[in-house]
């Protein structure tokens, strides 16, 4: 389970590992991780026009609501396969679905609120393809925990014969994780899992879906960069990259899986060594780390550090424990920890306090006596002893590429 999460494989149950398995996920168990996404034998459906029933209903939802939500989720699959999912009100159907609780005769009892939410079993006849959804659970059609649709959606992919993947950005992935259901598009990951079953769509021209942001793109920008206890958080619209300090390996995570209360599209962040804290920003907003714990009471304003009302987002953000600079287009503020203030005199402009660094930062992280500044598909290493850029290189080194 540690290697399928891309966690440290200790083999013990560390705090780490603890808290992934109390994320709300599928009950579904995990496949070995190096293998495909299909499920062990490539179990699958023999006829392309399936058909389904709902068997009772959830008490949290209007009965219109939940069969919208489950119209919904057999689209994400029927829109990317020659598959045709049908309704019926009485009599077999291939997917039986149903909200049951705690043990329900399948030897996969629920758990009550949270943890595991949903299980389905593999194409086949009797309780092949069926659906469980844990009845203990809040299930909703907004963005409050649980969305149905979106559970309903994976589930329906163990229905269809996809196991679990390791792609964070994918469906199939095994822990939940909120999407916006309305514009919904079924990732590239899962696409390319469910036609390697069913084959492509009838229509002309195939879908696609998301990719994961690959670290080896060469067109690759950070959005935000920050240490955090000796690791470095890369930040890049919904995912991070961790690289870890010893291990010198990289994982990309999904930044809501880790904080749910942190928004996507972070765009700068700093780590205070003094205070044990990172700082992520957004817009004129702010949000406080302690470890991986979003401290209470924020986000905040960022007038709190005495930016003036014209200044509505920063670009990058660095710390060097008495220091903090922030860039904003072609400026950088200094703010004095210690003082909790603005420095007299800036901001000034970044050529004249960092030279070398010529255009606007994507952002910036303080290690060994360095800032490191990204800029476009480069960064700049500035030698805070020498004060001068001792070397340029590809963004993508920092992953491994
Ligand atoms: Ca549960
Ligand atoms: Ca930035
Ligand atoms: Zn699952
Ligand atoms: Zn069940």
């Amino acid at each position: 389970m540690q290697r399928f999460f891309g966690l440290n494989e200790t083999g013990k149950p560390n705090e780490e590992t603890m808290e992934m398995m109390r994320k709300p996920r599928c009950g579904v168990p995990d496949a070995v991780p190096d293998e495909f996404m299909l499920t062990p034998g490539n179990p699958k459906w023999e006829h392309k026009n399936l058909t389904y029933r709902i068997l009772n209903y959830s008490p949290q939802l209007l009965k219109a609501d939940v069969e919208m939500a489950i119209e919904k989720a057999f689209q994400v699959w029927s829109r990317v396969t020659s598959l045709t999912f049908t309704r019926l009100s009485e009599g077999e159907a291939d997917i039986r679905i149903a909200f049951v609780r705690r043990d329900h005769g399948d030897n996969s009892p629920f758990d009550g609120p949270n943890g595991v939410l949903a299980h389905a079993f593999q194409p086949g006849r009797g309780i092949g393809g069926d659906a469980h959804f844990d009845a203990e659970e809040t299930w909703t059609k907004t963005s409050r925990n649980y969305n149905l649709f979106l559970v309903a959606a994976h589930e329906f992919g163990h229905s269809l014969g996809l196991s679990h993947s390791t792609d964070p950005v994918a469906l199939m992935y095994p822990n939940y994780a909120f999407r916006d259901p309305n514009n919904y598009v079924l990732p590239q990951d899962d696409i390319y899992g469910i036609q390697a079953i069913y084959g492509p769509s009838d229509s002309g021209v195939q879908p696609t879906g998301p990719t994961t942001p690959s670290a080896c793109d060469p067109r690759l920008r950070f959005d935000a960069i920050t240490t955090l206890r000796g690791e470095i958080l890369f930040f890049k619209d919904k995912f991070f990259w961790r690289r870890h300090p010893q291990l010198r390996s990289v994982d990309l995570n999904f930044i809501s899986l880790f904080w749910t209360a942190l928004p996507n599209s972070i765009q700068a962040a700093y780590e205070d060594p003094n205070t044990d804290l990172v700082f992520l920003f957004k817009g004129n907003q702010y949000w406080a780390l302690s470890g991986y714990d979003v401290q209470q009471g924020y986000p905040r304003p960022i007038s709190d550090f005495g930016f003036p009302n014209n200044i509505q987002a920063i670009d990058a953000a660095v710390s060097n424990g008495e220091k903090t600079y922030f860039f904003v287009k072609s400026h950088v503020w200094r703010y004095d920890n210690q003082r909790q203030s603005m420095d007299p005199g800036y901001p000034k402009s970044i050529t004249s306090t960092f030279p070398g660094i010529e255009s606007k930062i994507d952002a910036v992280f303080h290690k060994n006596n360095f800032f490191f500044f990204f800029s476009g598909p480069r960064y700049y290493a500035f030698d805070l002893r020498v004060r001068r850029v001792t070397r340029i290189d590809r963004i993508n080194r920092w992953l491994n590429c």
